[in-house]
């Protein structure tokens, strides 16, 4: 359950939580053309409390409304203003935000025509996505029998809603299964991503390696975690890579805003590595919490400190 708040940010107005409604016939609750954000902001080492990454975030959902021809009707300047100013209205030193952009009431039928763009931004807490012992001890995860987007039947570089419904697909069969999270592959075979993350494997040569985007979300943790990788000394690829060498690979770890980095410890009833989180994965868990907190202060760029 997500945890009520005092309010709502809705088309430029904060409005207490419960009355942040739509009508049974919003156009994005038929057909799924909305947009939308996932951004966590952290309690740093410091005292303050920051964003992380919110001009690129804001900035993304602002190029998915474009992308979908669906114009975001703010900027992504406002976007983050309004971020700003609904976890200072909740007093949220720490939270997970979630900005929406969807088509509302008024016509029906697949061409949005006319109707309104309406705009919400929600925060609340949220602690581990996948489990209390995911980021400590590591998930396992299903090959999933629903592949993953085209680059031409969905737009993968939008954070479009209705491209969630072939993941809500894949995460249910695999947790009825009894695993933690799904795996899917692209249309030509090729590992893509998990329902709700970017992946890597540590290559035997000792590299990172992750899918490139095609089939895949541009993850803002994903590019996080390379950058940091490669000041790290590590090598990135960014290349195709098959199921097989998943499962030998020594080690393999999940990227994303609600995930942040959740090592892998098995793929298809195969245990990855030693079966249990990598060292490679921990060490650079460690460094992203590091620099979400603010304790690294190499990349504070991407830190949005904000008064609670
Ligand atoms: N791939 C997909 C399909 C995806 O949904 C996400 C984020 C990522 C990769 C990683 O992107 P980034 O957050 O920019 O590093 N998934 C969001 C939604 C999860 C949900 O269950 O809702 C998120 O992590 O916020």
């Amino acid at each position: 359950m997500v945890q009520e708040n005092a309010k709502i940010w809705f088309n430029g107005k904060l409005v207490p939580w419960g009355e942040a409604n739509v009508h049974v016939l919003t156009h994005a609750l038929h057909y799924g053309t909305a947009v939308f954000e996932g951004i966590r902001a952290y309690k740093c080492v410091d005292g303050r409390s920051a964003v992380f990454r919110l001009k690129e975030h804001a900035e993304r959902l602002v190029e998915s409304g474009k992308i979908l021809g669906l114009p975001v009707p703010y900027s992504s300047e406002e976007i983050a203003d309004a971020i700003i100013e609904t976890l200072q209205a909740n007093k949220l030193d720490a939270a997970y935000i979630r900005p929406l952009v969807f088509v509302g009431e008024g016509g029906m039928g697949v061409h949005p025509g006319k109707n309104p763009m309406h705009t919400c931004i929600a925060a609340w807490e949220w602690g581990a996505y996948l489990g209390e012992d995911a980021l400590a001890k590591g998930i396992r995860i299903k090959t999933s029998t629903f592949t993953r987007h085209h680059v031409n039947i969905m737009m993968t570089k939008a954070k479009a809603s209705g491209n969630y419904v072939n993941s809500v697909l894949a995460k249910m069969e695999a947790v009825a299964d009894g695993y933690d999270e799904a795996m899917m592959l692209d249309p030509d075979g090729y590992v893509s991503e998990g329902s709700g993350e970017n992946l890597f494997i540590v290559t035997k040569s000792g590299a990172l390696k992750t899918a490139p985007l095609t089939s895949v979300l541009a993850g803002i943790t994903r590019d996080s975690v390379m950058t940091m990788a490669r000041d790290m000394g590590y090598e990135v690829l960014e290349q195709r890579f098959t199921r097989d060498e998943l499962y030998t690979a020594p080690e393999a770890f999940f990227t994303g805003t609600a995930a942040e980095l959740t090592p892998i410890r098995e793929c298809d009833n195969r245990v990855i590595g030693k079966g249990k989180a990598g060292e490679v994965a921990l060490n650079l868990q460690k460094e992203f919490f590091n620099v979400v907190t603010g304790a690294n202060p190499k990349y504070s760029d991407w830190l949005h400190y904000y008064e609670v």
